[in-house]
């Protein structure tokens, strides 16, 4: 047999373990088990999993900086304690998850390489600034509520870390969501000025929150293997519709209106129908040109450039340490 026809047979070996493991891997998915940082698992899982967690962490890290934006001018004491701790738990939330993709065999500093060098992706809804107090009312009943329907789904996925982190971060993010609506809640029974400035808030951030969910079912190219994987447990489209049904009464509560002419109960579903998105927005923002784009990216790679000296104090101290211990 010639040096080829060995090569040949080596290789058609290799492809079959690889499909003996790729079945069983999909067999485990399919019981329901978790999936742990050490087993074997597909490379396209791996990559998958490293670009979504990747960018879940980038949103809750740039997602500090439109409310960070209003803790100096937060109305009382008490509100911006309340603001303070919120922002203190989203970085809280980005560590956890940096942290759960790091077991993935990718390092921080490479995914914060990824987040300034405009590689990797953060959400579309921190790319928009926030204009008024109301504004922090309305980031914790709709972007927090939009985040919490997604993340309960991901609690229950197939990727361990990710799994865990998500039921911790989702317990905060439920507080997050009452806080925020108990903000609105404040500016409603306030004076008309004050409801009014509730009602824009709601006019600006309705739209984005509801695209934050993602593109389409169709337009969603990484919706079939996310599935098939349970890491995503619900499709795009889905999880939309499930955050404006519950939002829509809530909104009725505080005596707001949403700003879709087309928003009307469909009582044959017993669910919201809804006016067309702009998706053309959408993809603007995701591609950079969205009204915060540059200041978003421009104070994050700040931050890692002012924020250097303190790494570095940290682990010459941190080494001295372990010298004088040995
Ligand atoms: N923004 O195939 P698709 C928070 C991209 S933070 C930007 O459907 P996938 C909070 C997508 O990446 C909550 N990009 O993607 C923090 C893909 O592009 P690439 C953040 C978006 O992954 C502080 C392309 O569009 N939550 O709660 O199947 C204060 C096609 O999309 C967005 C998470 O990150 C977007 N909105 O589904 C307050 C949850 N949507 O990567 C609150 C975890 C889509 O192929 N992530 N794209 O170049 C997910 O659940 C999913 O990744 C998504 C997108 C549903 C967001």
């Amino acid at each position: 047999m010639c040096n080829f026809e060995l090569l040949l047979i080596n290789e058609k070996a290799k492809m079959e373990d690889l499909q003996k493991l790729e079945e069983e891997f999909q067999a485990r998915i399919d019981r329901g088990e978790k999936i742990e940082p050490k087993d074997w698992m597909p490379e396209r899982f791996r990559k998958q999993l490293i670009r979504m967690m990747s960018q879940h962490a980038h949103s809750e890290i740039v997602g500090m900086l439109p409310e960070g934006n209003w803790i100096t001018r937060a109305p009382s004491l008490q509100r911006k304690v309340n603001l303070l701790a919120k922002v203190q738990d989203e970085a809280g939330h980005g560590l956890y998850i940096y942290c759960g993709a790091e077991t993935l065999g990718i390092s921080r500093d490479e995914m914060i390489e990824q987040l300034h060098s405009g590689k990797a992706k953060y959400s579309s809804i921190f790319n928009y600034p926030t204009l008024s107090w109301a504004d922090m009312g309305a980031i914790g009943w709709l972007v927090d509520g939009a985040a919490i329907v997604n993340q309960t789904m991901i609690a229950k996925c197939a990727f361990g870390p990710y799994s865990r982190a998500m039921i911790r971060i989702c317990k905060e993010e439920n507080f997050h969501n009452k806080q925020g609506y108990q903000i609105l809640w404040a500016l409603c029974k306030g004076t008309p000025e004050q409801k009014e400035m509730a009602q824009d808030s709601l006019d600006r951030w309705w739209w984005p929150s509801i695209m934050m969910l993602g593109p389409t079912d169709k337009d969603s190219p990484n919706s079939k293997d996310l599935m098939n994987w349970k890491i995503k447990m619900q499709s795009n489209d889905t999880i939309r519709q499930r955050f404006i049904d519950r939002t829509v009464p809530q909104a009725e509560v505080l005596g707001l209106k949403i700003p879709d002419p087309d928003l009307k109960w469909n009582e044959e579903r017993r669910s919201y129908d809804f006016g067309e998105i702009d998706w053309e927005e959408f993809f603007n923002v995701i591609n950079g040109k969205g009204p915060m784009n540059k200041e978003r990216l421009q104070a994050r790679r700040d931050a890692e450039k002012n924020g250097r000296w303190v790494r570095e104090a940290a682990n010459t101290y941190y080494k001295k340490r372990k010298e004088q211990a040995a």
